[in-house]
């Protein structure tokens, strides 16, 4: 997980491109990124015009909004942030200011809850399949590995980005056994799985988890090996919209990450970059609320509304 020390001294545009390149990435750290942002983009505004303010700070959160569609942390980050009911320019600030660091707080905070309930479920002996990178699941593993239980986690490459790699050596680092496969071995090392866990970008009302290309064949062999799927996920990944019918936008990216499209001309490279995992094939959600099943995403987020 990124601190806020590492966002220090950059502009929101600078933020705003490094979350686009992923330079930023992992659905908490944008939405930490979004927040800080927010709070640049207000405190050096000169003057007292509090219009001209509201603009600058709607302008920066549509920047944000622009740069990674499918994780709804980073909207509903910016949501917190943006909701004050300020009178002049100095009151603005502050609230901005606050409600920023507040939700950085809560995000760490819901970060180390997570850690505790999803590691407390892991057993001695267990060997964990983890796809891509996602500081919850993480938590959640180093947590089980810092209570002194013999475990092992096997981690997909996760391509195009190989944020694999990233949950190699952090794992590596931190002492816990590892093994890397390639994405298209899930299925041939599932039986030496005992649990499945992953992070989420976006959960859906009906209980779906929108995460990284991949999940959901993930998902798919794990149910086929009746091997329990764990999503470790803040209650600010649940999308309010999906509950009036919006669909979550899938993130296509650049062809460029795949192959270089100029060794085959005429052919169509596509890149989408999450997928949704039907509830079915999920058997708990880990929030800071606590643990649900998918069936519980609807009341998480009639609770979200402040
Ligand atoms: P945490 C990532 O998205 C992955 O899909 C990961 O599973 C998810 O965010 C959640 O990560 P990307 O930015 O919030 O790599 O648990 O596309 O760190």
């Amino acid at each position: 997980m990124m601190g806020l020390e590492e966002f220090e001294g950059l502009s929101p545009r600078e933020i705003a491109e490094k979350i686009e390149s992923m330079e930023i990435r992992g659905a908490a750290d944008i939405a930490r990124a979004g927040a800080y942002a927010l709070n640049r983009s207000v405190k050096e505004y000169p003057g007292d015009d509090l219009e001209g303010l509201k603009a600058e700070l709607e302008s920066c959160a549509e920047m944000l909004r622009s740069t990674r569609p499918t994780a709804v942390s980073l909207k509903n980050a910016i949501e917190y942030v943006m909701h004050t009911g300020a009178e002049d320019t100095q009151e603005l600030k502050e609230k901005i200011k606050k409600n920023s660091s507040e939700f950085v707080e809560k995000s760490l905070q819901a970060g180390d809850d997570i850690a505790e309930y999803g590691g407390k479920r892991i057993n001695d002996g267990d060997v964990i399949l983890t796809h891509c990178n996602s500081s919850m699941a993480l938590g959640a593993i180093k947590y089980a590995w810092d209570e002194g239980k013999e475990i092992s986690v096997i981690a997909t490459e996760s391509r195009p980005k190989k944020q694999g790699y990233i949950t190699v050596r952090e794992l590596s680092d931190h002492g816990v056994p590892v093994t890397l496969i390639v994405d298209s071995a899930v299925r041939y090392k599932m039986e030496e799985v005992d649990k499945v866990y992953v992070g989420a970008d976006t959960i859906a009302s009906n209980g779906a988890v929108i995460n990284k290309i991949g999940t959901s064949q993930v998902a798919l062999c794990a149910h086929e090996s009746r091997v329990p799927v764990s999503v470790c996920a803040e209650t600010y990944k649940f999308s309010r919209e999906t509950a009036f019918g919006d669909l979550v936008e899938i993130e296509e990216r650049d062809a460029s990450e795949i192959a270089d499209p100029e060794e085959f001309p005429g052919v169509q490279i596509s890149n989408p970059v999450f997928d949704a995992t039907p509830s079915e094939y999920i058997d708990s959600i880990i929030t800071e609320e606590g643990v649900i099943s998918p069936g519980g995403a609807y009341r998480i987020i009639k609770e979200m509304e402040r």
